[in-house]
């Protein structure tokens, strides 16, 4: 039954997501993919005296394999696996396998070898001969093996080098060469981790991060094969479309320019033929003769489309993603071969704004935003890092879910962050049909970087083949050049001061002379900024390293802050445009039974809890943060308290955001003339997901499953939403926020309670109205009046607390603690039970029924075992003596199965004081 589910969900999702597909006809392929189980590729190391060989999967990575084979005990993941493991990353690795070509392919006059990714260092031998070598994750190499290939049995060898001992020698070598290191010079210890992952193009984050292990895998990550042909072939298309208008409209009145710039390789001899662009199903296209040699690769086909076929595409919440998919192909006048690609084609313009706020005051700086076919975009959405630190665990069904639930949480742009990988096809392709906007930066992360000439010429590469694979989304909304460099080199966070010109120099023939010149000639369409954060056109002006990058007057903000009183709106800053804000907690308790045989023996501080925590200090902030706010328990460092601390910091977690994301959106339309301050457009948190089961800023757990905080910033990022704040008197105010395109206008009802009883201290209701990208007042309780029912600053009896709701029942609730619960004993027993549940004929949608008799804070409902289905509500405050919760489940289950697994916490149930 099981099996059938997967296969079903397989089936229907290859369905739905069309990877820029290429079919070819007398181009003869020889496919050199095969699973681990044929026992077709073998890999081989040593490590001391012991040589290892093992069955390997391609594509593969070595960790897996040697996991399958039993040479990992542990599980991946489980335990100390990451540091048992370190052996691995530290051996050079080989790939082989034999192969017979057909004498079809054989008779072809070109034949190369396609590796879509090879992961990382290595050569590539055919029957012993070296046909090509790899330096670049990152990079799509092909090389021609028509000189070593024969009839019969040929073999085919990788030889990987330890991309540790690689970065390593590479970093002591950059220093003997040219009298300076790469800084940094080592990672922190909490990270666990491996040095200097800087020197090799590789995910970064495989050296191990702040919120991930280290697995610095090697292995032939994506697709290998062998292609056979005496013509040109399309290997690459970019789309540029341009429309007639401003705004763009769906009639006529709208005409697209549609081109597709398709890249050939050919043979060197020079050849005819005919260059077709057509919309997908048409019988007809726009076709243009073109005559190809090496030397004339690049060829151009343009569409005219009218406005009335082109709908709009739209990012998620305004409108529909409509996609087109157009056929690209080539069809050889001297020799019997065709090449086709398909991609799929959204008509949108988008655009990064940033105006002066004002021509006669520059001082007030800069605006920044995206414009939408032409509407200012509010960008929400958070920061991905990859789903798993070994790419071949990544399926489609994870992408799938993890971006299905940035949608749900109204997500419209995801930050692919530098410290990780270009994603995967099938990530952009859900993007376009979810409407997700992509900020792509470029993979280079918290470092200073080498700027020596074979490692530019390693980055070009890189930059060419990424471009040219991703160019073609309407989701990719922007490049950037890299996370955090700009401000880790003018604040001096490796120790680069006393050579900062020659740090900066190397800064800007990366970032600025190779990355973003290569980009903007190949993808002129959209902007390449040079960092993020920046201060965008403020840092070019300065030099492209800005005096003072966290300029909150510029560009992007990375702002963090795990001291101050995190729920108290005030701490943050005013930033234009925040990239990254965040805080940290563990999954749920049941995830992390997962990863450890003994979790009953862990403490806050045990090891085991301290190798999952890899951001120095983080134990400490989450517990002071837990103290200031929660019922802290003495006995914090017991076995028993663990479970209570788990759940508080994810309270912790949840609640500094929403306050945080709350203060961003409330500025949208808000700006002070003394700073130049406000005029917030963007709230981008840190992070969108999981890589391992470990203490994280993540939304969602590595499983697929929702954390408190996944709650929080959904109702956070509510298109309308009413946020109440305290204002420095004391009043309470309540904005009305909207990113909804239409007006709004409704009633409201607003209450304030204390967690002594379940009936308000206030009631009253009250029209509000709001607009696009407006934050009105619609409320204000005023410090009297809440003095008056004993909820003033001076209260000490029972905390209090604002809520504020709709009838409309897709319009979330909202709640604001005028003093934070921290003392066990004002929390009642709400004798919280289940007193329903109910199960939809397809055993995908439940409900339980909740009954309380008390206020109860914090109500965090989970399925023990099942975790890709979400609740319509938790973590909430609640303050009915009934409520009725809906769980939808991505698969199904018994209704029996999901009563047993359902586990009810609130904050009464957290561990007492010892
Ligand atoms: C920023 C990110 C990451 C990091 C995160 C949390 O620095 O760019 O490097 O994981 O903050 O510390």
């Amino acid at each position: 039954m099981i099996r059938l589910i997967a296969i079903l969900v397989v089936s229907c999702y290859t369905t739905h997501v069309v990877t820029s597909p290429v079919v070819n006809t007398g181009i003869i392929a020889l496919n050199l993919n095969a699973e681990r189980d044929l026992g077709v590729w073998t890999a081989t190391g040593r490590n001391g005296t012991t040589d290892y060989s093992v069955a390997a999967g391609v594509p593969g990575g070595i960790y897996s394999d040697l996991e399958a084979n039993q040479v990992l005990t542990t599980p991946i993941y489980h335990d100390y696996n990451d540091l048992e493991s370190k052996w691995v990353g530290r051996t050079n690795w080989t790939f082989s396998r034999q192969f017979t070509p057909s004498n079809e392919l054989l008779a072809k006059s070109r034949i190369v070898l396609v590796c879509e990714g090879l992961d990382t260092v290595a050569d590539v031998y055919v029957n012993n001969i070296l046909v090509g070598s790899s330096q670049n994750q990152f990079v799509r190499y092909i090389f021609n093996i028509k000189f070593a290939i024969q009839l019969g049995v040929n073999s085919l060898r990788v030889e990987f080098r330890s991309p540790v001992e690689y970065a390593q020698s590479g970093y002591i070598r950059h220093d003997q060469i040219y009298g300076y290191p790469v800084l940094p010079d080592a990672l922190v210890p909490e990270f666990r981790g491996e040095n200097q992952a800087q020197m090799i193009r590789k995910t970064q984050s495989t050296f191990s991060w702040d919120w991930g292990p280290s697995y610095p895998t090697t292995g032939i990550w994506k697709s290998i094969f062998i292609e056979g042909l005496n013509g040109a072939v399309i290997r690459d298309v970019l789309i540029f479309t341009n429309s007639s208008q401003t705004p763009p409209d769906e009639t006529d009145a709208t005409v697209w320019n549609l081109t597709a710039r398709v890249y050939f390789e050919s043979a060197p001899v020079s050849e005819s033929g005919t260059l077709t662009l057509k919309r997908s199903g048409d019988a007809e296209g726009v076709s243009v003769p073109v005559t190809l040699s090496s030397s004339s690769n690049v060829h151009d086909v343009t569409a005219m489309v009218p406005g009335s076929i082109a709908k709009l595409w739209w990012p998620n919440g305004y409108g529909d993603q409509n996609l087109y998919t157009y056929d690209i192909s080539y069809s050889s006048d001297s020799f019997n071969e065709t090449s086709t690609k398909s991609v799929r084609v959204g008509f949108r313009t988008v655009v990064l704004i940033q105006d002066l706020i004002n021509e006669t005051t520059p001082d007030w700086g800069r605006h920044f935003y995206f414009k939408v076919n032409d509407l200012p975009l509010y960008s929400k959405g958070s920061n991905s890092i990859p789903i798993h630190v070994l790419p071949e665990r990544i399926t489609p069904e994870m992408t799938q879910w993890l971006l299905q639930s940035a949608k749900e949480v109204h997500s419209n742009m995801i930050r692919v962050w530098g410290g990780g990988m270009y994603e995967s096809d099938v990530f952009y392709d859900l993007a376009d049909e979810m409407g997700i906007f992509i900020w792509e930066d470029f993979m280079f992360a918290c470092a200073m970087y080498p700027a020596t000439p074979d490692f530019l010429a390693n980055v070009m590469e890189e930059v060419d083949t990424q471009v040219k694979r991703l160019q073609h989304h309407p989701s990719l909304a922007m490049w950037a050049a890299n996370n955090e460099n700009e401000g880790a080199l003018r604040q001096n966070w490796y120790g680069t001061e006393s050579r900062f010109e020659t740090y900066k120099a190397d800064f800007i023939k990366l970032y600025v002379d190779t990355i973003i010149s290569n980009v903007t000639f190949l993808d002129p369409s959209r902007e390449c900024i040079s960092s993020s954060p920046t201060n965008g056109y403020q840092s070019e002006l300065e030099g492209w390293v800005a005096q003072n990058p966290g300029d909150q007057r510029y560009g992007d903000m990375h702002p963090y802050d795990y001291t101050s009183d995190s729920w108290d709106y005030r701490v943050f800053r005013k930033p234009r445009y925040t990239s990254e804000y965040g805080y940290q907690s563990f999954p749920y308790i049941e995830t992390l039974r997962k990863v450890t045989d003994n979790l009953a023996e862990w403490t806050w501080e045990s090891d085991f809890a301290e190798n999952r925590q890899h951001h120095p200090r983080g134990q400490e902030e989450i517990r002071n943060l837990t103290r200031s706010h929660l019922p802290f328990p003495l006995n914090y460092n017991s076995s028993e308290a663990f479970p209570s601390m788990l759940y508080m910091a994810q309270i912790i977690h949840s609640m500094s955001q929403k306050t945080q994301t709350e203060r961003y959106r409330r500025l949208v339309d808000k700006f002070n003339e003394t700073d130049g301050t406000g005029f917030n457009m963007g709230a981008l948190y840190w992070q969108l997901n999981d890589i391992w089961e470990g203490c994280s800023w993540a939304t969602f757990e590595i499983n697929g499953r929702w954390k408190m905080f996944a709650y929080y910033i959904q109702r956070a990022f509510s298109p309308i939403l009413a946020s109440p704040y305290k204002q420095d008197n004391g009043d309470v105010s309540v904005d009305l926020i909207s990113d909804r395109v239409a007006p709004f206008a409704g009633e409201m009802r607003f209450r304030v309670f204390n967690l002594a009883s379940l009936t308000p201290l206030i009631d009253l209701r009250a029209g509000v109205e709001t607009s696009y990208l407006t934050s009105p007042e619609v409320y204000r309780f005023t410090a009297d009046e809440l003095t008056a029912v004993g909820c003033g600053e001076a209260n000490a009896a029972s905390p209090c607390f604002v809520v504020v709701s709709f009838a409309e029942p897709e319009i979330p609730d909202n709640f604001l603690w005028l003093q934070y619960p921290t003392n066990k004993e004002w929390v009642k027993n709400p004798s919280i039970r289940a007193t329903q549940y109910t199960a939809s004929p397809d055993l995908k949608t439940f409900t339980i029924t909740l009954s309380s008799q008390e206020v109860a804070p914090f109500v965090f409902v989970n399925l023990k075992e099942h975790t890709n289905g979400k609740f319509n509500d938790n973590g909430f405050i609640m303050i009915e003596s009934s409520k009725v919760l809906t769980y939808k489940s991505r698969d199904p289950m018994s209704l029996q199965d999901f009563m047993d697994q359902v586990d009810i916490l609130s904050l009464y149930d957290v561990t007492p004081f010892a």
